[in-house]
């Protein structure tokens, strides 16, 4: 019998939470075994434990799932839609325990079951699917806008193969495929009738329809079909459980059964292969990859499927098409999305019927653009030739949208080509090519970058003219991370400190730990605080010697930088130095310098081979460091292998000191940063990104800085830079560079480091010799800070009391106030 669409479930909130005990949690994990896994306890393998226990956690989200649901359907809200082709969840079972409060029952039935719960939980493969900080901050608001109790939807592509797992071999980098799927996904429900069609290829005709009305039909070359993938996203301690709907590609038809019938086999099943690559494997670069037929069309794919379904679920809410736009608000992560624009115009125009006017005014309201970069070579553009073949019908309309636009820039502007060029959709200057960040600014009600820094560098130099067309249209939210998972679930000894002094709530209002700042002196205080910190290094300590078989002394100050590797972060700046005190340290034995400990984690994109060389390089110091008996007990240099969400778990807890040391102006906000200092790490670092906004908060005299500042770097580079003069004026800078040339550390082999040593000497395009002798100063100021271990503690206390703002429920709520006009719905 078909239910009455209007009949809720029964007592869903209340339902919901039943079966939270541990006595209930025990039974169904047992059922779990037998009945999904096929297995009973001895003979079950701690991956069946995992999944038993995942399912029945599973089992308990989706009530509130299915409540949530229905809540949005019925109530008169607009829903926020975060569109991001990443979004790197990492593992789900513990933060979904925390989310619950369920953590103590969980651990409890599975002790009766003879299961250890972490065991258990550190067997889950993380979905990997992001890059880094962009995909990771999508994260991080999916669970602020479920804490916070706001209707929200995450849309993004559900990779078969997310981020490569990175393997280190002789020093190098390599790439092994990341095979997240292959055990099942207990999280993942797939919607088999929740599916669109998306076109590619063909062309365009003309007519006017039965109305007289001007219509514009695409004949596509092929179609591809979407499928809806949901994760549930739940809120802490609150009923509400989000969605995050992934699009999964599969062919129309399985068979082109006229082909078959015909003979031809492989060409029945070529439109299958094609189509089912479209969501295999995220594109592994941070920034990029110029031209790549594929990436734009997974871009569309997911687009096209996101904006289809929003207009399925206003139809399901009974609203009419003009209120599109009351009802839902997309919000942009990067350009990556972008040809929204364009796909929510068509979908509206040929496929609803609506003026030109109409639909442009549905798609403005409708649209926000985040930024990210100021990169240039990562600002995403796309040739004509290869957009028009693969998307004929989006190209004409964002002609159409630039014709009307230009016009508009002309009337403001009379005679100004020069601006007119400047701001076209197309960038005209060598092959065509469309401007993405262009296209989602004209498109967008709403533009914001994602720290203060980073907000005004873009009205000032990359869209400087559209800030000065709609002033009013552009905006700062600071980013901001989860305490849920980067504070609460990864440093539960800290958490339990947090909990006692300053009470729960700090957990959903991490602007309470500002009572930490009562404590920071008291000494029994710090006696703990340190005890904690140097508990979660012990706990690093075993990750790192099983990841790289070397041993740490928990006892040196752990220095870490985690990150993507990227010349604009400058993982060699920090090289340059961990040479330089090798050397010291050698000549000098007596020197009376901390203990250090250098961590680095990270990925280089596979292609970019200065990265590659950098990874190559630290590892060529750390071979050399860790085997020189003259350095034991005073210098070791780790790279953690596969930097992901999972190893970031234990890796942040662990922290003494943040590097954050990117050429000021080049890193947009940075995310690692804030995970950093909630966990009581100290940061050297350059006034770039979000530091500008930690120093704030945390107080200039508990920030170690140096460097250039963005103005510097701007005219350094306009005057002429010359990276050669500061090598000739720095000894220890130079016998440092001298030192790699040489093949020290590259088993003699003097080849190995060239490019690198060369490009520095040459271009130094990010300034890391510019603003190396200040840069070791400041380390210097760093190793007397750390002889003071009461001036240290007090320090590190005071970064946790004071990281308040960067939480991403403070970012959300901004969001919702200033760019979408969305509240929470209790
Ligand atoms: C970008 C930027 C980072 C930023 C992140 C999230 O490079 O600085 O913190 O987005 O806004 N590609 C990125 O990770």
């Amino acid at each position: 019998m078909a239910a009455n669409p209007t009949t809720r479930v029964p007592g869903g909130a209340e339902a919901a939470r039943h079966g939270l005990d541990a006595e209930s949690l025990q039974r169904d994990v047992l059922d779990n075994l037998v009945s999904l896994q096929a297995r009973y306890p001895a003979i079950a393998t701690p991956h069946d434990w995992y999944m038993a226990l995942s399912y029945s956690v599973r089992d308990r989200l989706l009530l509130r799932w299915v409540d949530t649901v229905q809540r949005y359907a019925a109530a008169d809200v607009r829903v926020a839609c975060y569109l991001s082709a990443e979004f790197l969840i990492g593992p789900q079972l513990g933060n979904n325990l925390l989310n619950l409060g369920i953590e103590a029952q969980a651990r409890a039935a599975m002790l009766a079951l003879g299961q250890d719960l972490d065991t258990v939980i550190a067997l889950e493969e993380e979905p990997g699917l992001g890059n880094g900080g962009l995909g990771r901050l999508a994260a991080c608001y999916l669970d602020s806008l479920a804490t916070l109790q706001m209707p929200a939807l995450g849309y993004g592509i559900r990779y078969e193969f997310g981020i490569f797992r990175q393997a280190i071999r002789d020093g190098w980098q390599v790439e092994e495929t990341d095979k997240w799927l292959q055990k099942g996904n207990p999280w993942e429900i797939v919607r088999p009738d929740v599916a669109y069609y998306v076109n590619f290829g063909g062309h365009t005709q003309s007519a006017t329809d039965a109305e007289g009305r001007f219509r514009v039909r695409w004949t596509a070359a092929n179609q591809v079909k979407g499928v809806a993938c949901d994760t549930p996203v739940p809120g802490y301690r609150v009923e509400t459980c989000n969605t995050l709907r992934l699009w999964k590609s599969e062919a129309v038809e399985s068979f082109d059964l006229a082909d078959f019938n015909v003979g031809d086999y492989y060409g029945a099943v070529q439109e299958k292969v094609i189509s089912e690559t479209l969501s295999k494997v995220l594109y592994p670069n941070d920034e990029p990859e110029m031209g790549k037929r594929l990436r734009l069309a997974q871009q569309y794919f997911f687009v096209s499927c996101s904006l289809q379904d929003m207009l399925r679920l206003l139809e399901l809410k009974g609203e009419p098409i003009e209120r599109f736009a009351d009802m839902f608000v997309a919000q942009l992560n990067d350009t990556h999305p972008s040809i929204a624009v364009a796909e929510l115009m068509r979908l509206l125009l040929d496929e609803r019927g609506l003026q030109w006017e109409q639909a442009w005014d549905i798609t403005r309201r409708t649209l926000a653009y985040t930024n990210h970069t100021l990169l240039p070579e990562a600002l995403e553009t796309w040739g004509l030739p290869l957009f028009r073949s693969l998307l004929p019908r989006p190209l004409e309309i964002i002609y159409e949208i630039n014709r009307r636009f230009l016009d508009e820039v002309r009337q403001r502007h009379p005679g100004d080509e020069s601006r007119v060029a400047r701001m076209s959709l197309i960038d005209e200057s060598g092959d065509r090519r469309i401007r993405m960040a262009h296209l989602a600014t004209v498109g967008s009600h709403a533009v914001n970058g994602v720290a203060a820094l980073h907000s005004s560098l873009l009205r000032e130099t990359v869209l400087r003219d559209f800030a000065e067309l709609w002033p009013e249209r552009f905006h700062n939210v600071t980013n901001g991370v989860t305490p849920r998972r980067f504070l609460a679930l990864c440093n539960p000894g800290l958490a339990r400190l947090l909990d006692e002094t300053v009470g729960e709530g700090w957990i959903a209002d991490l602007t309470r730990l500002r009572g930490l700042e009562a404590h920071a002196d008291d000494a029994a205080f710090q006696r703990r605080w340190r005890a904690i910190k140097h508990a979660n290094k012990e706990v690093l300590a075993q990750h790192i010697q099983s990841a790289t078989g070397v041993v740490v002394d928990p006892r040196a100050l752990f220095d870490i930088q985690v990150k993507r590797i990227h010349e604009y972060k400058r993982q060699h700046l920090n090289a340059l130095y961990m040479v330089a005190l090798y050397q010291r340290l050698r000549r000098e034995p007596q020197l009376a310098l901390a203990p250090r400990c250098f961590v680095f984690g990270g990925k280089a994109a596979p292609g970019y081979a200065m990265a590659k060389l950098i990874i190559r390089l630290i590892n060529g110091i750390a071979e050399v460091v860790n085997n020189d008996p003259a350095m034991e007990g005073r210098l070791k240099v780790i790279f953690f292998p596969n930097f992901n969400v999972k190893s970031a778990h234990h890796i942040y807890p662990a922290a003494d000191l943040s590097e954050q040391i990117s050429t000021a102006g080049k890193e947009a906000s940075g995310t690692g940063n804030m995970k950093f200092m909630m966990n009581g790490a100290l940061t050297i670092g350059t006034l770039d990104g979000a530091n500008v906004e930690i120093r704030e908060e945390a107080g200039a005299e508990n920030f170690f800085l140096f460097g250039l500042r963005a103005q510097d770097v701007e005219r350094l580079q306009r005057e002429g830079y010359r990276p050669a003069d500061h090598v000739a004026a720095h000894d220890e800078l130079r016998e440092a560079l001298d030192l790699i040339a040489s093949g020290h550390f590259s088993r003699g082999e003097s080849e190995v480091f060239r490019p690198l040593v060369e490009n520095l000497m040459q271009w130094d395009h990010f300034l890391a010799l510019a603003d190396y002798a200040d840069y070791a100063a400041c380390q210097a100021r760093v190793d007397a800070a750390w002889q003071d271990p009461a001036g240290w503690t007090r320090m590190s206390i005071l970064n946790t009391a004071r990281s308040g703002k960067f939480s991403s429920d403070r970012a959300i709520r901004e969001y919702g106030d200033r760019i979408w006009s969305l509240a929470p719905i209790g």
